[in-house]
């Protein structure tokens, strides 16, 4: 059996050092982080009001409850077992029998402290569009026509002001400075590349980093024209060089993509391990980069000029504005 591949397989047990140290928000006006107590547990003043979402196949939770007088929604998520792991798993367990029939038992697994962690995101001061966004919801598909997007759409991200601020904290360094894997300082064709929220950077499988581009006005696809094609083929080919030497991964192996509509209006690129069916990447969201490029070579207006597709839940704002325009 092949083993399976490890981020610190690769030359970089930073990873997991990394990944260990517990991380608290320090108040400083921009929520950046400037300090790094070892786990204080801010869970134990959370009181829960509702569970919004859980999956027993993701094995996830998302909570909606309150932080002192704050909201937040905080998202618990089982991890992966780790192959590395798993000697101590046997020999370091509880083990209690639950059933025997035949050549077939199941036990509960009593695992040693330190295999049993459970990834905890929190978000707090979490808005209304926070828990909204966790909240189980039909979506609907929207036909969005250049015009679409002039008339309807762009006037709607406007006006929401949706807030960057924790991407301008990661390109001006103020937070997760030492989670950057890669970056390219031009002001023009500059990039951050770091792992995203979602993965946990323990193993392979799930590998997930985002692309940041250093241009601040460029909101999504929509924005892109053929003068940002040295900007997108920068950002394909130095991350698909440093994800190669970092995680061992081929270009053959990843899925490059924009979302639209992001959920972020601050031009990003998405790199998945192929195979790893991450929400957001099916059809109607993701737009591979290699695309993109070529439709921009082929069309220098092509983004400004087609109609595009994309789902919206049925609670999101922008689909009212669809439907008040007559256009759903
Ligand atoms: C977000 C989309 C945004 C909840 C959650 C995530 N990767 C992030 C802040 C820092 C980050 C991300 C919004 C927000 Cl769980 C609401 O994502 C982030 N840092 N996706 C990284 N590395």
């Amino acid at each position: 059996m092949a083993p399976k591949r490890r981020t610190d397989s690769v030359g970089s047990d930073k990873l997991s050092q990394i990944a260990k140290k517990a991380k608290t928000d320090n108040e400083n006006g921009d929520g950046a982080v400037t300090k790094d107590p070892e786990s204080e547990n801010i869970l134990s003043e959370f009181k829960m009001t509702t569970v919004l979402r859980d999956s027993a196949r993701e094995k996830t939770v998302f909570v909606h409850g309150k932080l002192g007088d704050q909201d937040a929604v905080v998202i618990l998520e089982k991890t992966p077992i780790r192959e590395d792991a798993l000697a101590e798993l046997f020999t370091g367990s509880k083990l209690k029998l639950e059933m025997k029939n035949d050549i077939y038992s199941t036990y509960r697994l009593q695992p040693p402290p330190q295999q049993n962690a459970i990834k905890a995101t929190v978000v707090c001061p979490a808005t209304e569009k926070h828990v909204k966004k966790y909240q189980r919801q039909e979506s609907s598909l929207v036909k969005e026509t250049g015009e679409d997007y002039k008339s309807i759409t762009l006037p709607y991200i406007e006006k929401q002001s949706f807030s960057v601020q924790w991407v301008h904290n990661i390109l001006e360094k103020k937070a997760e400075a030492e989670r950057i894997v890669y970056e390219d300082p031009d002001p023009e064709l500059g990039f951050v590349l770091l792992p995203d929220f979602k993965w946990d950077q323990k193993q392979i499988d799930d590998l997930y980093l985002i692309a940041i581009v250093r241009q601040r006005d460029i909101k999504s696809l929509r924005d892109l024209t053929s003068k940002h094609l040295p900007l997108l083929q920068n950002i394909f080919q130095k991350g698909k060089e440093t994800i190669l030497q970092r995680y061992g991964l081929a270009a053959s192996q990843l899925r490059v993509y924009l979302h639209y509509q992001p959920s972020y209006y601050h031009l990003h690129v998405h790199f998945n391990k192929l195979g790893y069916e991450v929400p957001g990447c099916g059809v109607e969201r993701a737009h591979l980069l290699a695309d993109v490029i070529q439709n921009l070579e082929a069309d220098p207006e092509y983004y400004k000029t087609r109609t595009l597709y994309f789902p919206l839940r049925a609670d999101h704002g922008l689909l009212g504005q669809f439907t008040e325009a007559g256009r759903l």
